[in-house]
């Protein structure tokens, strides 16, 4: 099959085409803009940068993605490219909106209208719950989103369903809650914690700045979510799952996890903006609170229900949170001084 992903540079895009690669695909990866070496550092972590094609592709431009769609011909579309930071979604919404909502729907037209049958995957995402409404949030759960990047996610999310039923497109969706690897972007609160707390470590920095400590989020590997995502595109019919490890976690725990895996002490002391970690063994603030990065709307996520992708596509994480942080702390150690 040929297998062409957007946002290939990208963390979920890498792993998906390491997946396909290694499943004997031909792997296309849409990318935007000139394609210079240090961009490619993901795919070269993994080995495969020249075992990939690819194509130029722009979510906000309809004619590369006709000429993308066309030159490939794909038999399986995985649309992971947007502007996917929730941060950023505040200061560039019409942006935001127009790569991942309008980009989407460019997607789905396309197959729609392609000379051979296409399955495609859109990347929806936890955003597009909002507001906790029950004690677990299911495919089927009210979506009420409050973020620019959630409202986003959720034309996309409800456009994929119109495809389906006006017109059977395959288009399935993965409700996505937060997955993080060594590839992650350190825009990021768990790259930034754990690139931030090796730099301590190694004497390079001497203290970073978070937001909201006691944000929770639901944290699983993104390896085990695109493993899930690809058994999905194998399914005959199109659905929608979500996918999450069934945890919660705040902000907090994952920095004290990072201490535990670098072997620092942290104690917390002080409170609100005023709070503080302090590292025991130097006695140096090393974890301060800057009101910069707390969003003007910063909606708790919910407890995810995962019973369908459990029947549907036997998913079952296979990383806990302190295998994910200590694996995520040994490779910003290997990188050292340098720092993707
Ligand atoms: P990344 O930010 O790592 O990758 C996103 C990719 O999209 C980048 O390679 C970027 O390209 C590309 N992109 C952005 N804008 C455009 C555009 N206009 N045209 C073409 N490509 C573009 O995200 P992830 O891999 O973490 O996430 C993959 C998808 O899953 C995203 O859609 C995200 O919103 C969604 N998602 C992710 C979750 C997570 O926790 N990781 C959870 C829920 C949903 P460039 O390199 O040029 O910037
Ligand atoms: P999120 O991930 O917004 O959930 O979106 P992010 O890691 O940016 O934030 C998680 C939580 O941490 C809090 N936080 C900080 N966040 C960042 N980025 N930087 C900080 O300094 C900081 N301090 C505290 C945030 O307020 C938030 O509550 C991710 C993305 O992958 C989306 O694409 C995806 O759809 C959702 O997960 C599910």
């Amino acid at each position: 099959m040929t297998v062409l992903i957007t946002g290939i540079l990208g963390q979920d895009g890498s792993y998906l085409a390491d997946l396909a690669l290694r499943q004997g695909h031909r792997v296309v990866g849409g990318v935007r803009g000139e394609l210079h070496a240090d961009r490619l550092w993901r795919l070269a972590h993994l080995g495969i940068e020249h075992q990939v094609e690819f194509v130029e592709f722009d979510l906000m431009n309809q004619a590369s993605i006709d000429d993308a769609m066309r030159t490939t011909q794909p038999d399986l579309v995985f649309n992971f490219a947007a502007q996917s930071s929730v941060g950023d979604s505040f200061k560039n919404p019409i942006a935001t909106a127009e790569a991942g909502g309008m980009g989407a729907l460019r997607i789905f037209e396309h197959a729609r209208h392609a000379d051979k049958p296409v399955r495609v995957f859109q990347a929806s995402s936890s955003e597009i719950f909002g507001d906790i409404t029950d004690s677990h949030h299911s495919e089927d759960s009210l979506f009420n989103p409050k973020t620019p990047y959630g409202a986003t996610k959720l034309f996309a999310h409800i456009m994929a369903e119109a495809y389906r039923a006006s017109y059977g497109t395959h288009v399935s969706t993965g409700i996505l809650f937060n997955h993080e690897s060594p590839l992650r972007s350190s825009n990021f609160v768990t790259k930034k914690i754990t690139q931030s707390m090796v730099a301590i470590k190694l004497g390079l920095r001497d203290c970073f700045a978070l937001g909201n400590l006691e944000a929770r989020r639901d944290w699983s590997h993104a390896k085990d979510i695109v493993g899930a995502i690809w058994q999905l595109m194998q399914l005959a019919t199109p659905e929608n799952i979500v996918l999450a490890s069934g945890r919660l976690n705040s902000v907090r725990e994952f920095v004290n996890l990072t201490a535990q895996a670098l072997d620092m002490k942290l104690e917390w002391h002080g409170e609100g903006l005023q709070e503080r970690g302090i590292d025991l063994k130097t006695g140096q603030t090393i974890v301060k609170i800057d009101p910069a990065f707390y969003r003007p709307y910063d909606p708790a996520q919910p407890l995810a229900d995962i019973r369908k992708a459990k029947s549907l596509v036997n998913w079952a994480p296979t990383h806990s949170l302190a295998d994910l942080v200590a694996e995520m702390v040994h490779f910003d150690l290997q990188q050292g001084t340098r720092r993707p």
